[in-house]
């Protein structure tokens, strides 16, 4: 199965800021070094989760209200706990998660207003107490993120349909979170080109492995 080496590490940030092609160069760096690793996304990862992602993504023929949303989006992450990170965890692997609870803070707690302490409250409920071991904030202007995921030609999603000024308010909500826990999130310029990007973080999980060997 390759080396054994549990680790949590999640990737947050605006749109387009990069997390996706990250995280693709950061399973291939691991394998080529015959470490366990497993990739996840939320909301998604699980059927049951897939499908929670389509009905909060993907449909505007029916309100959402903001506690709605949220518990939505909890709902996957509790199903991904349960069947995908914790199992993977236990046997061994580092799993790269493509958002995780810092991004229910940043965009409901925060950007929509549920509340900071209220959402890190129902995020350790959903997770149960599982915190990332190592967190990447890809910080990026959201204008630019936007533009770049309108150059993939995906559709155009609920959230992102949202006007600038919440995007913005996530970017300054991601950039609190990361000076409030510098021990766990490393705040990275997304704006530098992929392959600085993609080093950047190796040279930060390589200096955390280091530390667990
Ligand atoms: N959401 C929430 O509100 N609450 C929650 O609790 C959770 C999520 C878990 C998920 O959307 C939405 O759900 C998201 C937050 C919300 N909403 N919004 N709005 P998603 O999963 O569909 O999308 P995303 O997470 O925002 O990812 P993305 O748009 O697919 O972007 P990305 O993964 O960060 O970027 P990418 O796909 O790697 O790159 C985008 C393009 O830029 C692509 O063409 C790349 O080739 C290019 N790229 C990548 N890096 C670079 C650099 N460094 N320079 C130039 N170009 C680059």
């Amino acid at each position: 199965m390759g080396k054994k080496h549990p680790l949590l590490i999640t990737f947050e940030g605006g749109e387009g800021a990069g997390k996706s092609t990250l995280i693709e160069h950061l399973v291939n760096r691991f394998e080529k070094l015959d470490y366990a690793v497993a990739k996840t996304r939320e909301p998604g990862g699980t059927l049951l989760g897939e499908q929670v992602r389509n009905l909060l993504l993907h449909q505007d023929k029916y309100p959402i209200g903001s506690i709605s949303e949220i518990l939505l989006f909890l709902t996957s992450r509790a199903q991904q706990i349960k069947e995908i990170i914790k199992p993977h965890l236990d046997s061994g692997h580092i799993v790269l998660c493509d958002r995780y609870n810092d991004s229910t803070v940043a965009y409901q707690g925060i950007a929509r207003g549920v509340g900071k302490k209220l959402t890190q409250d129902l995020c350790s409920l959903a997770c149960n107490y599982l915190e990332p071991d190592l967190t990447f904030v890809l910080d990026l202007d959201p204008k630019e993120g936007l533009k770049r995921t309108k150059k993939m030609d995906k559709d155009w999603d609920r959230l992102e349909s949202l006007d600038l000024s919440f995007h913005e308010q996530v970017r300054a909500a991601y950039q609190q979170l990361a000076k409030e826990q510098p021990q766990r999130i490393v705040l990275i310029d997304a704006s530098q080109p992929a392959e600085a990007v993609i080093n950047q973080c190796w040279q930060a999980i390589e200096r955390r492995l280091l530390i667990q060997a």
